[in-house]
């Protein structure tokens, strides 16, 4: 490392002020980012599938409306965080042949499956929920280009967390049968969405550095307290029981106690074998092959055009 360099880094980050691509950074903190980022991304694609398979079958014109535009949402925080990371030198068509090989990793929580259009609301409510939690710091995340596409990202997780408190407050407005499939629901997503914010903190093991580079600003159990503790006054509200025997207020702490995670199941879902995990990447794989004329077509319009201004 040339003089002075590793030092201005330091002082960068010291200061709370931003790297941005052009700024030397230490190759694990570049490497990190780019993990970090393209799992990021990776999961927002990914994470179109489980509502988008309720697009056709949505019970209302306005409903499906709302859906459509919150998956479409998603397509594009994919995109801004592909651009993320390809300010560090990823490229793209790589992160992607690396998502559908299963080289690299995208959110546990997206490899459940959505059995009834009240799983739309509670993937909105809980998902979402705890998406804002994990990402609102990220704002303040060391790296330029990844806290600013945070910010804009944010703001439609909170468009999307009240589209699906408010379908589930329409639902258990409803009949008990509707509110029976809210309440399953509930009990199918609450523990994996607990499981979204990664392992326990000593069992974390990018969790020291990253905060250290300020790209993390809180531990894993530390958002994960906050997802409780937000989450569950408006399940009193919905009127809706949160499956948790040992999930209650403790005055001392000022915050809620709550059960322990099925960490063996979160293990086993990173590692592909979820519920869902098969079907999601081939889904992905049959998309990119049978979007391959696009990009082909893309790249001849491009060519034709600086032709044309070169002459
Ligand atoms: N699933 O040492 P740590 C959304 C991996 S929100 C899968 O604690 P780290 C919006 C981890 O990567 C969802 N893998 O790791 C939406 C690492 O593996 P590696 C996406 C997990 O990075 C809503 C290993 O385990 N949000 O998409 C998970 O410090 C509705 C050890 O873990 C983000 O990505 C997991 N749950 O902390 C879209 C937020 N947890 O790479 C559609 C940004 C851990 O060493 C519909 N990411 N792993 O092989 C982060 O904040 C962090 O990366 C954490 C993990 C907190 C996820």
């Amino acid at each position: 490392v040339a003089d002075g360099l590793q030092e201005r880094f330091d002082a960068t980050i010291a200061r709370d002020q931003r790297i941005e691509p052009r700024d030397w950074m230490p190759k694990g903190y570049r490497a990190t980012l780019i993990r970090q980022i393209a799992q990021h991304a990776h999961s927002e694609i990914i994470g179109m599938q489980p509502e988008g398979e309720w697009i056709t079958r949505a019970p209302s014109l306005r409903r499906k409306a709302i859906l459509f535009a919150k998956v479409q949402d998603e397509a594009g925080h994919g995109l801004y965080l592909y651009s993320a990371a390809e300010t560090l030198g990823a490229d793209r068509a790589d992160l992607t042949e690396r998502l559908i090989e299963g080289r690299q990793k995208y959110s546990s929580i997206f490899n459940y499956p959505t059995l009834s259009f009240a799983d739309v609301g509670v993937i909105g409510w809980f998902v979402d929920g705890a998406a804002i939690c994990n990402q609102v710091p990220l704002c303040r995340s060391s790296y330029g280009p990844y806290a600013r596409a945070m910010v804009r990202i944010c703001k439609e997780e909170s468009f999307h967390q009240r589209q699906g408190y408010e379908l589930l407050m329409t639902m258990m407005r409803g009949t008990d049968a509707q509110r029976e499939m809210v309440q399953d629901a509930v009990n199918r997503w609450w523990w994996p969405s607990l499981m979204m914010f990664g392992p326990p903190d000593d069992n974390s093991p990018n969790s020291a550095r990253s905060m250290a580079w300020k790209i993390k600003r809180h531990s894993n159990d530390e958002l994960r307290r906050r997802f409780v503790d937000m989450t569950v006054p408006q399940a009193e509200k919905l009127g809706v029981t949160l499956p948790d025997p040992e999930l209650r207020w403790n005055e001392e702490r000022g915050h809620h106690d709550f059960g322990t995670p099925d960490w063996d199941e979160l293990t086993r879902v990173i590692q592909g074998d979820g519920p869902c995990n098969a079907r999601r990447v081939e889904r992905r794989r049959t998309a990119h092959e049978e979007g391959a004329w696009v990009r082909e077509a893309a790249l001849a319009h491009a060519a034709k055009q600086a032709a044309r201004t070169a002459r």
